[in-house]
């Protein structure tokens, strides 16, 4: 088994902290997908990182069907819930937490283009999706410790790397400063060596 993953990317990140926890060991090729001599199109057409080649040839992504295939292949440190309504629940912070970064991506993409081709309207647009999607994300976290009842699990992972790949990519914006919960969740998260030692380098 192979990780496919940009060092940055918070779905990559989420993979790896999956990987850490699940203590799955797992070699990680570095790939750019921007880059001219990326792979990451050979194992998926989207040309998209995470990718999880198999040992019997097959690719799997996303990085959401690749975080299940993993809780699923081993029993340590079970990270979705058993239960199916449970399950749904995790998956739908996922998803409002992947949400989230793909709008954040989206921002950095335009701000990469000529600045006569940029749209600001564009940005406000994706802004607006991520002002809102943490507002829910701290609404829905209100004073529990973890995301979901059952404890610690993938809708925590999912959130504590889309906040990281805020301070990676908007260190100006103080989200801290609005949602002390997630200021407070994000901290927990640090201290966990899976979260340590998968820091997106600046
Ligand atoms: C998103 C992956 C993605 O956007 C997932 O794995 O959960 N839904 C997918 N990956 C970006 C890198 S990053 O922003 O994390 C990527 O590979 N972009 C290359 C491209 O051509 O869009």
């Amino acid at each position: 088994m192979k990780l496919i993953a940009s060092l940055t990317s918070p779905f990559a990140r989420k993979v790896r902290v999956v990987l850490a926890e699940k203590k799955i060991d797992c070699p990680v090729e570095v790939d750019i997908p921007w880059d001219a001599d990326s792979r990451v199109h050979q194992f998926n057409p989207l040309g998209k990182v995470p990718v999880l080649l198999l040992d019997d040839g097959h690719s799997l992504y996303d990085s959401r069907v690749i975080v299940e295939y993993l809780d699923s292949i081993s029993p340590v440190a079970r990270l979705f819930p058993q239960e199916r309504r449970r399950q749904i629940e995790a998956r739908r912070w996922e998803a409002l937490a992947d949400g989230i970064c793909d709008a954040a991506a989206t921002i950095v993409l335009e701000r990469k283009r000529p600045a006569e081709q940029q749209s600001s309207e564009w940005i406000a647009r994706q802004q607006d999706k991520i002002e809102r999607g943490l507002a829910a994300l701290s609404h829905d976290l209100g004073e529990r410790t973890w995301c979901c009842d059952d404890g610690y699990g993938i809708a925590d992972i999912s959130v504590g790397c889309c906040l990281g790949y805020l301070d990676l990519r908007f260190a100006g914006f103080d989200w801290r400063a609005s949602h002390a919960n997630l200021a407070q969740l994000a901290h927990k998260l640090q201290q966990r060596p899976s979260f340590a030692d998968t820091v997106p380098p600046q």
